[in-house]
């Protein structure tokens, strides 16, 4: 028996003229560089899963599907695509089908629409796929494959993750590698996309299974990069420091998504210095209250942080620490000032490294939700245009040409050489000063 492990990679936005921008412009042209080449860590973790009897193949799609089909002399297929290449996913899986080769398809996007997904699937996840695939396999030995295995409610335990199959990838392939050492997340923004809408709870992977993936991962790459692939690393301080303190042992040098609040925390902050953090990206989403005001539904978390954020950026690069502050445009409440609004924050606050992407109706959060209610999303279904970068929906304080004409403007400011320079040079002086002064 054998399976492929099918992950849909290579999104570019939609609308041409970023595109453009996108290959040009150095700030950007860096970072996609970096991540181009991350793969998916859920599939390596379902290939973790997998008995050792059973031959698996990880292969990285970003071809066009009609021309070339990946051949494995497969019996089931996993295919992981996010909603920007949904239907891509799909036509791959109806090429395998009709090949006579049983498809599996999950994630976040098929847990968000399941009906839609089952129509070019054998077989679908919902929710977290660790619960599900040692069931699913074996159904599928038997002949029984099921169509839906739903593990919303399994109270799925990071105690209980698999290793992922980091052999599996080509070494020459990748510069730096996922691990996840939590998910979830506490906060509910409306527009979150990520994991919270599969796991329920905030979940955390003990200290020891993070460092035996470290582990693991240095066998193969001996000086790797890690990112880790949280929503929201560091929302356990306690538990934090102690993976930090554990991971100073490690000598790898990583990257995470984290909130505002390790600012507040001088301690954790060291250690994250200390064991090899070289950049943290956080969702500030707006530097304005009318922008922020709502997005987090719980207790209005981010709209609360915004007078701290310039001192809470300047403690963390003190540290050395980059951050990379991301930004949505088109927020509800933000007009065409917003624009000249988040360059001023850039550069005032000497952020080294700036990310910014217009607001995205996902299917399967609140803000898909009350935007389709209120009339505003322009072409249904048109999942494609989930990419960060291309506007499917009616901004409410100003038009949809204004935000698409704003944000490129924005983009070729923020990412010009020049700018790019001013920041970081900016940083620099910062952190010099701190230094000097103890900081
Ligand atoms: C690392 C990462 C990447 C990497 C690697 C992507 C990859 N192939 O996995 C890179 C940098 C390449 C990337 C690119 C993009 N990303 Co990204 N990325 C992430 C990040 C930070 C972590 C994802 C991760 O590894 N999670 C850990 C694994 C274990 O979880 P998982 O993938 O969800 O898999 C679990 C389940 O979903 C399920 N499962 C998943 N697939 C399958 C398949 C089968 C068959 C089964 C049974 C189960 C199953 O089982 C797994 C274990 O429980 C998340 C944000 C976050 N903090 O979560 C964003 C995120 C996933 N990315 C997002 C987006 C939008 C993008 C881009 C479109 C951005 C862009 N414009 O380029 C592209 C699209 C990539 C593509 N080709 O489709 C969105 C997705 C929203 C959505 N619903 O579509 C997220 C949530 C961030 C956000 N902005 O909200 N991304």
């Amino acid at each position: 028996m054998k399976i492929g492990f099918v992950a849909m990679s290579g999104v570019r936005a939609v609308n041409p003229r970023l595109n453009e921008l996108g290959l040009t412009l150095p700030g950007f042209v860096e970072r996609n560089k970096t991540i181009a080449s991350l793969p998916s860590l859920g599939l390596l973790t379902l290939a973790g899963l997998t008995p050792r009897d059973v031959a698996v193949e990880y292969i990285e799609f970003s071809g066009d599907v009609e021309a070339d089909l990946p051949d494995g002399d497969f019996d089931l297929v996993a295919i992981s695509s996010f909603t920007a290449r949904i239907k891509d996913a799909y036509r791959l899986a109806d090429l395998y089908r009709a090949a006579g080769v049983k498809v599996v398809l999950g994630g976040l996007h098929v847990s968000a629409l399941p009906h839609e997904a089952l129509q070019y699937a054998d077989a679908i996840v919902t929710g977290e796929g660790e619960p599900a695939w040692p069931r699913l396999l074996a159904d599928f030995r038997k002949g029984r494959l099921q169509r839906v295995y739903d593990t919303r409610d399994a109270g799925f335990s990071l105690a209980d993750a698999p290793m992922p199959r980091f052999e599996l990838l080509d070494p020459e392939r990748y510069n730096r590698l996922t691990v996840q050492t939590q998910r979830g997340c506490p906060y509910r923004c409306e527009f979150c996309a990520a994991s919270v809408r599969i796991s329920k709870t905030y979940k955390i992977k003990p200290v020891e299974k993070v460092i035996a993936e470290i582990r693991r991962i240095k066998e193969i790459w001996p000086a790797p990069f890690i990112e880790f692939a949280d929503d929201n690393s560091f929302v356990n301080k306690a538990h934090s420091k102690r993976l930090l303190r554990a991971l100073q042992k490690e000598h790898v040098r990583w990257f995470t998504e984290a909130d505002i609040s390790i600012a507040d925390d001088d301690e954790l902050l060291g250690l994250m210095k200390d064991s090899g953090c070289t950049q943290v990206l956080i969702g500030l989403e707006s530097p304005t209250l009318v922008g922020l005001d709502g997005i987090e539904k719980k207790g209005n978390w981010k709209a609360r942080r915004l007078d701290e954020y310039m001192r809470s950026i300047e403690r963390i690069q003190a540290q050395g620490i980059t951050v990379n502050g991301c930004f949505v445009l088109g927020l509800d409440g933000t007009g065409s000032e917003s624009f000249a609004e988040v360059w001023r924050f850039a550069r005032d606050s000497a952020l080294y490294e700036v990310q910014v992407t217009v607001m995205t109706p996902f299917p399967g959060t609140p803000l898909y939700e009350r935007l389709s209610n209120e009339g505003r999303i322009l072409q249904k279904g048109a999942w494609e245009l989930c990419t960060l970068f291309d506007v499917n929906y009616s901004p409410n304080m100003m038009s949809c040409t204004e935000l698409e004409s704003g944000f490129q403007n924005l983009v070729e400011k923020l990412y010009s050489d020049d700018f790019t320079q001013e920041r970081r040079h900016h940083f620099r002086q910062q952190l010099r000063a701190s230094q000097k002064w103890g900081r």
